[in-house]
């Protein structure tokens, strides 16, 4: 049948009208029909998806040594680098700590800075969330490599309802609070870091 061609030939954002029947059908036949760039059906008017990162995408395009600098070392707990670090105790931000260690609390003042005005951010797009940190300084070195996190100049990112499908408008959110490199990493997590502050 030549409608059934049509709706195979449809592109994935208007297959999820697909189990709803002819009514369903048809809506879909016309999202086809319309021009690209035109909004996508059951999304709303300024949600700005368009902005919002693709997963394994990263901004800046460059690697993320090359824009926040690799590590000086790793940072080690009862160190004097150690010292250096903040602990975050904001309550709009949810600490995984699954270490039970407090480090997921523990960060450069630099990445702390850009982590409370992200939390800020997530308030008001999703007044009902908060922004949840499962990982900042890392001593446990479960990273691999010379991570950022090491130094605690990374975190790593999810909203307190877990849904992975709202991960690319936070990554965007991030890259608006000053974060120097953000990445969708996967359907898990936001990965952002900064540089040190010296080269900032
Ligand atoms: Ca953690
Ligand atoms: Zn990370």
């Amino acid at each position: 049948m030549a409608w059934s061609l049509r709706f195979n030939a449809l592109r994935s954002n208007a297959l999820r009208f697909k189990a709803v029947g002819v009514a369903g059908i048809a809506v879909a036949l016309a999202t086809a029909c319309v021009e690209a760039g035109a909004p996508i059906p059951g999304v709303s008017k300024g949600r700005s998806v368009e902005h919002a990162l693709a997963r394994g995408e990263h901004l800046p395009a460059a690697p993320e040594k090359d824009t926040v600098g690799a590590i000086a070392g790793v940072v080690t707990r009862g160190s004097p680098r150690f010292a250096e670090l903040v602990e975050s105790e904001h309550r709009d931000i949810v600490f995984k700590d699954e270490e039970g260690t407090g480090a997921d609390r523990l960060m450069a003042p630099e990445l702390r800075r850009r982590l409370h005005a992200l939390a800020s951010r997530v308030r008001r797009e999703w007044p009902d969330l908060k922004l949840r940190v499962t990982e900042a300084w890392d001593e446990d070195l479960e990273h691999g490599g010379q991570s950022i996190h090491y130094e605690g100049r990374a975190a790593d990112l999810t909203l307190s309802d877990l849904d992975s499908s709202k991960l690319g408008r936070l990554a965007r959110l991030a890259v608006d609070s000053g974060f120097d490199w953000v990445y969708y990493e996967a359907g898990t997590h936001v990965h952002a870091s900064v540089a040190r502050a010296q080269e900032q």
